[in-house]
């Protein structure tokens, strides 16, 4: 019904009218052996989280809100590169089936006109030594008009309707997303992460200015100058010292 024009990625589809959260679902497939490209919606997350267990509001028909299952041959620490290359995949959509440019706020959030509209989160499932599965969920907000975000973050989201100024149709969005992701991955798995560095570093809207890291134990002040071929933010702070941030908030 989405009408994909993907190889693998979206071939299994898992669509639900309301859940707590695609992102358990999908993790809990995965650990059940789902294939790679197994895909999860929902019209409406009950509890739609992000990072560090804060919430992501999504409320019903108006948003994407999808996770999707990879079994990349990776060690879990190049999983970072992962996050990156989503968010370039969901830029390149946006940008294709809108024209509206985004940024992207390292390492998971794209904006538009400096609010989010996008969000995504990467979970991993792996051994010491070899990654199992990636559960990459993503949540778009499509056609929430300004009224519709709760108080909390009025100021700080937005959706691609409010940027475009109509009615933005979802299927469309979500074939352009697989098909951007389908491409990029296969190309990350034949050539590395260099090349989507590049991509990712030409929507950063981070890299040259000055960035609060906010870590779990520890608040980090420099300039961003980039990230590491693992996907890692390189801030330097005031001594000159390089610091390399593995996902922390970061503050522009
Ligand atoms: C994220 O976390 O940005 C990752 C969000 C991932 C959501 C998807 S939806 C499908 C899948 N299933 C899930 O349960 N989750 C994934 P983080 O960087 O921690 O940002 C969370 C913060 O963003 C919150 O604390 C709010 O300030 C803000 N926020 C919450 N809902 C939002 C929304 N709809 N739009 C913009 N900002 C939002």
């Amino acid at each position: 019904q989405l009408g994909l024009k993907t190889e693998t990625l979206g071939h299994q589809i898992h669509f639900f009218e309301e859940v707590d959260s695609t992102q358990r679902i999908a993790a809990k497939l995965a650990y059940e052996g789902a294939p790679e490209g197994t895909l999860v919606i929902a019209e409406e997350q009950k509890a739609g989280r992000g990072r560090l267990d804060r919430k992501w509001f999504s409320p019903q028909g108006t948003g994407i809100w999808m996770s999707l299952i990879l079994r990349p041959p990776i060690p879990p620490q190049q999983a970072p590169q992962l996050t990156l290359l989503v968010a370039v995949a969901v830029s390149q959509a946006i940008q294709e089936v809108t024209g509206l440019v985004p940024d992207i706020k390292w390492p998971n959030d794209i904006l538009l006109h400096g609010k989010k509209c996008v969000g995504i989160l990467t979970e991993l499932q792996a051994d010491p030594d070899r990654v199992r599965s990636v559960i990459i969920g993503i949540g778009i907000n499509v056609n929430q008009t300004s009224a519709q975000f709760p108080e909390d973050i009025c100021d700080i989201a937005t959706s691609l309707a409010i940027e475009k100024g109509e009615r933005i149709k979802r299927a469309p969005l979500i074939q352009e997303i697989l098909l951007q992701l389908e491409r990029l991955y296969k190309q990350y798995l034949e050539h590395g992460f260099r090349p989507i560095k590049l991509l990712w570093e030409g929507y950063a809207v981070s890299i040259g200015k000055p960035v609060t890291a906010r870590t779990l134990g520890k608040v980090i002040r420099g300039i961003a100058r980039g990230i590491t071929d693992d996907g890692l933010l390189i801030l330097e702070d005031e001594q000159n010292q390089l610091h390399y941030i593995h996902s922390a908030d970061i503050q522009l």
